[in-house]
């Protein structure tokens, strides 16, 4: 059944890849949510009522938590719950046109469970989970390099970095050297892939779902800098990392 899935979910992410390419060469609009920094525009929310849609024939019984509204008032995480992000990165694909990605995730009671994360200019579709194993494209993922703080590149979201909170700037200049991609997706392929050894970041549901599904299945840890278990209703201030440097940054920052 989980097989099925996927493959519907792979089909229905590039076609929704396809139309965001063809999107961005002609008109759309953009808005402001929350400020200058905070941008939507028509494309999100026509990839997010393309893929609510579609998931609701997928998986007609599953709950839907997204961005832009269109999904359900999600007040518990029992049974299939998929969480969407129809464009993560949207200021990069406003300003560099590159660098974000369309985002789904499984989790059924609670659980990690399927991941799915498309660059879309790259075209490299990142899936898979803890039962299928994590896949680039049709390649299959072996498990980063379990490198230490000092030996690794971290990534800290800008807001974070700049403001220096929980002492993220002293993580950040324990480590080789720094990256900020501004799109939680394309951090997380980073992470998966083996460039970035850690990534300090808050993020919402619909940031953190499938990273998290893929992250753990590549034996990275995710986990919140208070300690307390992630809740995927909500909010979490997360740190995703090697073993080693996990580590090395909760020592340095609590
Ligand atoms: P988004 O593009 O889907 O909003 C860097 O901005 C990263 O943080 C992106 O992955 C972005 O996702 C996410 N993010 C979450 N909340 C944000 C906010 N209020 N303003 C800007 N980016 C936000
Ligand atoms: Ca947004
Ligand atoms: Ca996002
Ligand atoms: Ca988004």
């Amino acid at each position: 059944m989980l097989a099925e899935i996927d493959q519907q979910i792979q089909t229905l992410i590039r076609e929704v890849g396809e139309r965001t390419k063809a999107a961005m060469q002609a008109d759309f609009t953009i808005d402001e949510k929350t400020s200058p920094h905070d941008l939507v525009t028509t494309v999100d929310k026509q990839n997010e009522q393309i893929i609510n849609q579609r998931l609701r024939e997928i998986d007609p019984t599953a709950q839907i938590i997204s961005e832009e509204g269109f999904g359900d008032q999600v007040h518990d995480i029992h049974g299939h719950v998929w969480i969407v992000d129809p464009v993560d990165g949207t200021m990069n694909f406003i300003m560099e046109r590159e660098n974000f990605a369309i985002m789904l995730a499984l989790y059924i009671d609670g659980q990690p469970t399927l991941g799915y994360i498309l660059d879309v200019m790259k075209g490299l579709l990142y899936h898979g989970g803890p039962a299928l194993g994590v896949w680039e494209n049709d390649h299959q993922l072996s498990r980063p390099l379990n490198r230490g703080l000092r030996d690794g590149l971290i990534d800290v979201s800008s807001r974070i970095l700049m403001n220096d909170l929980h002492h993220a700037q002293t993580a950040a200049k324990a480590a080789r050297s720094i990256r900020v991609f501004g799109s939680a997706g394309i951090s997380m392929t980073q992470l998966i892939t083996g460039r970035t050894g850690a990534y300090i970041t808050n993020l919402k549901p619909w940031d953190l779902a499938p990273g998290r599904v893929l992250a753990e299945a590549q034996g990275l840890v995710v986990k919140r800098i208070d300690e307390q278990p992630i809740d995927m209703l909500s909010s979490n201030f997360v740190l995703v990392a090697t073993p080693k440097a996990a580590k090395d940054i909760m020592e340095l920052i609590n």
